[in-house]
């Protein structure tokens, strides 16, 4: 079998490698010439657990090669970013890309799977798309003739830091321009899924994705609302959500920053930009969950006012725990904005970066490490959970001006709660 995967990203990436294992032939086709020559000489540009090992492996096995250019397959796998505009409408301008690329060499028999997350329809854009650019072949789902092509959606559910585990370990929806369309696109996947495959529509795969992030989004939401409500009460909302969650049916989701990465910040606009009137709640978490952030900003800011020329540590960087991936990261967002009023007085410690991001040019802002930031600073505000933090021994902090974003030293002493009640008055 010959596989080309479009796009070497986080996603495309780990799955090109998990197809080239099955001993499949795979080629990576990316627009970036220095992504390909890394592939290439068996590394990886991004970092995630077992991957480098997996790549070298395939790559020296000779299954796995990259390139800039396209070559004929038997199935190709779209996996390229679908970002949105500022209006938060979704943008495939990619995805149709990627499309009108395979389809210089697309022939009768081939398999065309879309992976990225899209809005509800693009599945049947990629395929009126191919249709258009090679009217020799039979589409899918338009005549009612035989088709000469499969063509379905499925998208990845995979979470950073657990790629290639849950690549191999999760159910995936599986939605078919036509029913044979899922069915052939059925058997690709079984070669290395062993979650259950399940068949649906092209538009009901898309959806399910969707929804998925905007089920996390609007959870999160949730907890972040009850933040601002129990600062406002000076309650601890991490004791209160510890004890609804001994109901047997409500489980509340953690509070924190505000919510980053690529997906669950981006994934609901696909929903409300597609039915506006009928998602305010779709909407709102959007708000809610951004809002947070900001809110954070303030609580810093007034605390660090507290102690005028001290040194402040901001603890972490990427948008979540123990990964390196500072995409639309909230704790990136609150340290640049205090970086930009405070400056030297920020130390940023963030043992998954090697430089501070160019958001922090010119603030004079510097990176640290945790024991240099433990032993100089009086302020902490600690925005991502990672286990490193987590860890240091209360001695260390106890007389520490804390701003516990994540609640990862629920036995700190309270010392902020007078600028909590400051702010919430
Ligand atoms: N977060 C909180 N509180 C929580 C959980 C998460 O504030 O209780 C924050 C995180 O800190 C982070 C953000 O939300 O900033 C998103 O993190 P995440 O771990 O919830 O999700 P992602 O973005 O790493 O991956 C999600 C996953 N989707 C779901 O869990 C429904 C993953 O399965 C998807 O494959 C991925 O999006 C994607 O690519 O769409």
């Amino acid at each position: 079998l010959n596989v080309v995967v479009l796009g070497l990203g986080y996603i495309g990436l780990p799955t090109a490698a998990v197809i080239a294992r099955t001993g499949a032939r795979v080629l990576g086709v990316d627009v970036s010439a220095d992504v390909v020559d890394t592939v290439n000489s068996g590394r990886v540009h991004i970092e995630e657990v077992d991957l480098d090992g997996l790549v070298s492996g395939v790559v020296a096995r000779g299954t796995l090669r990259a390139s800039t250019q396209i070559e004929t397959a038997d199935v190709f796998v779209i996996a390229v970013p679908t970002p949105f505009a500022d209006d938060h409408a979704p943008d495939i301008g990619y995805v149709l890309r990627a499309a009108t690329t395979i389809a210089t060499v697309l022939k009768a028999g081939d398999t065309v799977i879309l992976e990225s997350t899209s809005p509800v329809g693009t599945t049947e854009q990629v395929r009126d798309l191919l249709a258009g650019l090679r009217p020799d072949l039979k589409v899918p789902g338009r005549t009612g003739e035989q088709a000469d092509i499969a063509i379905a959606y499925c998208p990845e559910r995979v979470l950073p830091g657990r790629i290639l585990v849950e690549l191999i370990d999760n159910d995936r929806v599986i939605g078919g321009v036509t029913p044979r369309c899922a069915r052939k696109a059925l058997s690709f996947y079984r070669r290395f899924v062993r979650g259950a495959c399940v068949t649906t529509t092209s538009r009901a795969a898309e959806m399910t994705k969707l929804t998925e992030n905007a089920f996390r989004d609007v959870n999160i939401a949730f907890a972040n609302e009850l933040s601002l409500v129990a600062d406002r009460m000076g309650v601890d909302v991490w004791e209160v959500i510890r004890l609804a969650n001994r109901h047997p049916r409500v489980n509340i989701l953690q509070p924190g920053p505000g919510v980053g990465g690529h997906c669950i910040a981006v994934d609901p606009w696909f929903l409300v930009s597609a039915a506006p009137d009928v998602t305010p709640l779709i909407r709102s978490a959007r708000e809610v969950n951004d809002g947070k952030t900001d809110h954070v900003i303030a609580q810093a800011a007034a605390l660090i006012e507290q102690w005028p020329g001290a040194p402040v540590a901001c603890l972490g960087l990427a948008f979540k725990a123990n990964i390196d991936d500072f995409r639309e990261s909230p704790a990136l967002r609150v340290a640049a904005a205090l970086a930009a009023r405070f400056g030297r007085q920020i130390r940023v410690v963030e043992p998954y970066a090697t430089a501070l991001p160019a958001a922090f040019d010119g603030t004079g802002a510097t990176l640290t490490d945790i024991d240099t930031a433990l032993d100089s600073c009086p302020v902490m505000i600690v925005l991502v959970d990672h286990d490193v933090f987590r860890s240091v021994p209360l001695d260390e902090r106890a007389h520490k001006a804390v701003l516990d974003t994540r609640g990862i030293w629920p036995d700190q002493p309270r010392m902020i709660s007078p600028v909590r009640m400051q702010l919430a008055s």
